[in-house]
């Protein structure tokens, strides 16, 4: 007889894996984003002399696409910002049902800890350098500390400094992690991964400024997303606050000022160079 110490809890684990959580996944791969958070990581770990493909660091870029991922699955959630379109296709809840989109990101979030913490091809002090960064800027000081702020903006009207502080954390807190994340892989120096971190806040900045101007600029199909959301919901934007060209002004400083932290970096920094531009001279 089988003792209840050695019975397995899960007898087979491939028939209980949800097959409607499956299917939403399914749905989510058919329109992948435009995957900058990954590039960044890569390119910021050659730039600081890493190699770009190596199995450590596509599982930190894949762990830190998924939670970008689950992050947008979220926010589209009727509770939040209630959308109905991403990248052309219908959000996840929308498409399923509310307890999948939940449940979704949920399961993407830990799954991208996991990827981190059992890649045994990076060291462990690299993981656990990995995990701690990603979860600082995904958690409460970051990225769900920015949309609980976000979320309480509706309707107010946010002073200039207030606005960045919100997005600091909102959309900074993961673009700055892409890169200290790939400092860590690459193995920068601390001097470098304070550069790489100076570089973030810069282009996280400009990034978002960039996305209030698309906002205004496109339509919904040409977004793939419902566009002028924002200004609808009665909350501050760049563009509300500052006006559109002095937005685009601004965001062209920040790039340039990004690109002035690592101009002596030699040619190792030039595809992150190139994605620094490619992040401001964007159209959706
Ligand atoms: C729900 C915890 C939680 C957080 C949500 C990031 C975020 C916080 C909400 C997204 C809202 C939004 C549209 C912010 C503007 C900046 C941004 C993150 C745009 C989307 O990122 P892209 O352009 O998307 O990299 P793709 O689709 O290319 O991956």
């Amino acid at each position: 007889m089988t003792s209840p110490s050695n019975t397995p809890v899960v007898a087979d684990r491939a028939a209980l894996r949800a097959r409607r959580l499956d299917e939403a996944l399914a749905h989510l791969d058919q329109s992948p984003g435009k995957r900058l958070r990954p590039l960044l990581l890569s390119a910021a770990a050659v730039a600081v002399g890493g190699e770009s493909v190596r199995a450590g660091t596509l599982a930190a870029a894949e762990a830190l696409e998924l939670i970008h991922t689950y992050s947008l699955v979220h926010d589209d959630l009727p509770a939040m910002d209630d959308d109905a379109l991403r990248r052309g296709h219908p959000t996840l809840h929308v498409a399923f049902d509310e307890a999948t989109a939940i449940l979704v990101g949920d399961g993407l979030q830990a799954r991208a800890f996991e990827l981190i913490a059992t890649d045994n091809t990076l060291p462990p002090e690299q993981r656990v350098a990995l995990v701690a960064c990603l979860a600082k800027a995904s958690g409460f000081e970051g990225m769900v500390g920015g949309q609980s702020l976000d979320m309480q903006s509706t309707g107010k009207t946010l002073t200039l400094d207030a606005l960045k502080a919100l997005h600091a954390m909102k959309t900074g807190a993961l673009i700055t992690a892409a890169l200290e994340m790939g400092g860590i892989i690459g193995g920068a120096s601390t001097a470098q991964r304070e550069v790489l971190c100076k570089v973030g806040a810069h282009i996280g900045l400009a990034f978002q400024i960039i996305d209030d101007v698309i906002d205004v600029r496109s339509d919904s199909a040409t977004l793939g997303k419902t566009s002028g959301k924002d200004a609808a919901a009665g909350k501050s934007t760049y563009v509300s606050l500052m006006g559109l060209d002095a937005a685009e002004r601004e965001a062209t400083a920040l790039h340039d000022d990004a690109l002035k932290l690592i101009a002596d970096w030699g040619d190792s920094a030039d595809e992150l160079r190139a994605l620094i531009s490619r992040l401001v001279h964007r159209d959706r």
